[in-house]
């Protein structure tokens, strides 16, 4: 942020990109708020606060040693959250792994919970809900979203398919294979680059050489738009926006004719970067003090998702205390609810055999068999750790 900058509160004020809301939570003056009903208007913060509370809850489970590592998404509900109101039910979402606001929308917290427990379960239910489990090898799950798509564009499907990723991912050659092959054969696709500041201790500043994330498109024939991502109205418009581009004709040709004719009205993909920041630690197992001064997230809090949301809400009528406290209160109960569905479930000890492959290589079954033979012999309790 610059000395001069108009507010200092604000570290995106001198940015050029798509904003509804102020820091504040205000309309700002010039800005076009979505035209959603006052029941949706409140379904995104209801959704925004019980991204906040899992993530709150999540983190606490973890110190307690009752869930595995987590990737905590303080700061970047609006994104997801805004996001995905703006799909329909039946497009599908393609996520790295910390925009667990996509899959609260989805009403599939419960089924998710148990991937972070270590349970495979949770990630095989997701996919009834339109979401592909989580992908870690970063990038990775890129040119599978694409392929998803370039699917439904051949079968005459009106879907299209919602891609997250961080600002890390554009580094990776599956990126920008990914990016190309949508330009090319007009992938019902959109791109979400969560631009948080961050890929784990690497600043934005040495993941690339660009001024934007969003300016990537041009060089595959698409759109790029910067949208401030902790603003859920401005993420909801932009990823309407982009979505009704993806459809388009309502399906495409699927031919692999190449881009949309001149004048034509092709589906299109775009590349939506939401620039925001990560209030927390990459991971529970980050600390990081390590690579940032902690003051430098405060000017970042200034922009809460949840409190602008809030703040529009209560400034246009929409909610008061008493809304307010009903939406925190559902939250506790639905985050609760998943906690204890996700703890019922129940593992044993060939699980972790039997997801990866379709037919287990020989050695891997060697070694599954060698397990499930000393689990006979010695009892489950001999693996068991004492707590
Ligand atoms: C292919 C691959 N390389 C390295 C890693 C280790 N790693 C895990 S998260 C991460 C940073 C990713 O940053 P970004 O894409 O910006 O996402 P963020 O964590 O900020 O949400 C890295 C390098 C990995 N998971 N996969
Ligand atoms: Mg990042």
């Amino acid at each position: 942020m610059s000395e001069t900058s108009p507010d200092d509160a604000d570290p995106l004020a001198d940015e050029d990109l798509y904003r509804v809301l102020d820091a504040d939570g205000r309309p700002l003056p010039d800005a076009t708020v979505p035209d959603l009903s006052d029941e949706e208007f409140r379904a995104i913060y209801r959704d925004l606060v019980t991204t906040r509370r899992f993530d709150e809850r999540a983190v606490s489970l973890q110190r307690q040693g009752r869930i595995g590592t987590y990737a905590p998404c303080a700061g970047q509900e609006g994104s997801a959250v805004g996001s995905t109101h703006a799909l329909a039910a039946d497009d599908l979402i393609s996520y790295q792994y910390r925009e667990h606001g996509a899959v609260v929308v989805r009403d599939l917290l419960a089924e998710y919970l148990p991937y972070w427990m270590g349970h495979e379960s949770g990630t095989e239910a997701i996919a009834d809900g339109n979401v592909f489990p989580l992908n870690i090898g970063i990038a990775a799950h890129l040119p599978h979203a694409v392929g998803a798509g370039w699917a439904f564009d051949h079968r005459d499907e009106d879907r299209v398919v919602a891609c997250h990723f961080g600002d890390g991912a554009t580094s990776e050659g599956d990126f920008h294979e990914a990016m190309n092959f949508a330009g090319v054969f007009d992938t019902p696709t959109l791109f979400c680059c969560h631009n948080n500041g961050w890929a784990i201790s690497i600043p934005e500043s040495r993941q690339t050489a660009t001024d934007t994330f969003a300016q990537k498109a041009t060089a595959y024939g698409f759109d790029g738009v910067r949208v401030d991502g902790m603003d859920p109205l401005a993420s909801y418009a932009v990823t309407r926006e982009a979505a009704e581009r993806a459809r388009a004709t309502g399906g495409g040709d699927g031919d692999g004719s190449g881009r949309g004719e001149p004048g034509g009205d092709a589906p299109r993909p775009t590349l939506i970067e939401f620039v925001e920041y990560r209030f927390g630690a990459h991971t529970t197992a980050d600390d990081p003090s390590a690579y940032r001064d902690p003051g430098d997230v405060d000017p970042w809090r200034a922009l809460d998702p949840v409190d602008r949301m809030e703040t529009f809400l209560r400034e246009t009528g929409r909610i008061d205390d008493a809304g307010v406290a009903a939406a925190r209160e559902e939250a506790d109960e639905v985050v609760a609810a998943a906690i204890d569905f996700a703890e019922s479930v129940d593992a044993g000890p060939s699980d972790m055999f039997d997801h990866a492959y379709a037919d287990l290589p020989p050695e891997v079954r060697r070694q599954r068999d060698e397990l499930l033979a000393a689990v006979e012999e010695h009892g489950e309790e001999a693996f068991l750790r004492e707590e």
